[in-house]
């Protein structure tokens, strides 16, 4: 643990750490303090924050503040605390609690310029997963990028590479390797300008192994899968920011088993566009798509061009989103009676 010794580059914050236009404005609001850097890693209560790249980062408690890995901060001068959060460019929620029905927001990293939906192609293509992570990423405010790793183990992606490019719509899909570092490049020209990079998807995918073979060596630790099913080990158990050689940033984050939908802005929208453009196109502005004469979906569906599962797939997530505002609505109702209502996160 060390104390606030913070060094002054510039107008005195670090801008190698990524600064978005829209922390910089609040913090130039709040008088451009010495004390503010970057969230790097969060445990319990506690967050770890770089004030520059020079020094080694303080370690502090965040009470009283909702920080997520990636946020820009502002600390107390004594360096023991988070003070206040600055806004987000951009952050990718997920859906935390499923206890009762109090709806919990998990931010699993902020400020991010490219969420990478990773999926390993030694597994069946998982069209549905991809499919909600799409939603949330849209939603986050980032530019998502389909990564499908372990290329050096399989013979031919093709058919992997199509079946999720189907459900990925103006979406890029690359193949990787984190082994044989096929791949690896590519990806790292999304960090340009100091951006920052989150790397999402299920345990054992190679989040961490990518990690490494981007920042060129060993800095997070993997672990194993196992044989049968390929299930990995939850071997990284807190999202971290890492930085790139050069510039930009990486955030390599837990396995995830179940992605659950938090509030959708347009992001359902965005990852189902194809079907969205073909209701535009139903003779009638509220029909069901379900037996109606002049549905576009259901002809495009009878012609096989759209398969029935992706319109099954999106009334689902409609319907989990309507459920979840219902659950917001009225916990925020709860909250008004008891006369606490609390501000909700804001993405
Ligand atoms: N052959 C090969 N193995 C890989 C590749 N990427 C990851 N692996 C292996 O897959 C296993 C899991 O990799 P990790 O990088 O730990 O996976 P992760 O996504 O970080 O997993 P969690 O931290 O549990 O979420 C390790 O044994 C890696 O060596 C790859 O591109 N090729
Ligand atoms: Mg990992
Ligand atoms: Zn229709």
């Amino acid at each position: 643990m060390s104390n606030a010794t913070v060094a002054v580059i510039g107008d005195g914050r670090d801008p190698r750490l990524g600064w978005t236009d829209d922390a910089t404005r609040r913090w130039r609001e709040l008088g451009s303090p010495v004390a503010a850097g970057r969230v790097s890693r969060l445990d319990r209560g506690w967050s770890t924050v770089l004030v520059s790249l020079d020094e080694p980062p303080l370690r502090m408690r965040n009470i009283g503040a909702d920080v997520a890995v990636g946020d820009f901060v502002v600390v107390t001068d004594d360096g023991e605390r988070v003070l206040e959060v600055l806004p987000r460019r951009s952050a990718f929620v997920r859906r935390a609690s499923f206890e009762g029905n109090r709806a919990e927001a998990h931010t699993i990293a902020a400020n991010i310029a490219v969420v990478m939906l990773i999926h390993a192609l030694t597994s069946p293509p998982n069209q549905r997963r991809l499919e909600r992570e799409l939603v949330l990423a849209w939603d986050s405010g980032a530019r998502p990028v389909v990564v499908l790793t372990k290329s050096d183990l399989i013979d031919d992606p093709a058919a992997t590479v199509a079946s999720l490019q189907d459900v990925a719509p103006g979406v890029e899909v690359c193949v990787a390797s984190g082994i044989s570092g096929e791949g690896v490049e590519a990806l790292r020209a999304h960090a340009t300008g100091n951006g920052t990079i989150a790397l999402l998807g299920a345990s054992g995918v190679g989040k961490s192994t990518l990690v490494n073979a981007l920042v060129g060596h060993e800095r997070q630790a993997t672990a194993h899968v196992r044989e049968g099913d390929q299930r990995g080990r939850h071997t990284t158990t807190a999202s971290e920011l890492v930085r790139l050689p050069g510039d930009g940033w990486l955030i390599d984050t837990p396995g995830v088993r179940a992605v659950s939908l938090w509030s959708s802005g347009h992001g359902i929208e965005r990852a189902f566009a194809d079907v969205f453009e073909l209701m535009d196109h139903c003779r009638f502005r509220n029909c069901k798509h379900d037996q109606e004469p002049g549905c576009a979906v259901s002809a495009a569906i009878e012609a096989g061009t759209l398969d029935p599962r992706r319109l099954d797939s999106m009334t689902r997530l409609v319907a989990e989103e309507a459920i979840l505002e219902e659950e917001q609505r009225a916990q925020e109702k709860a909250q008004d009676r008891r006369g606490v209502r609390k501000q909700r996160p804001r993405p």
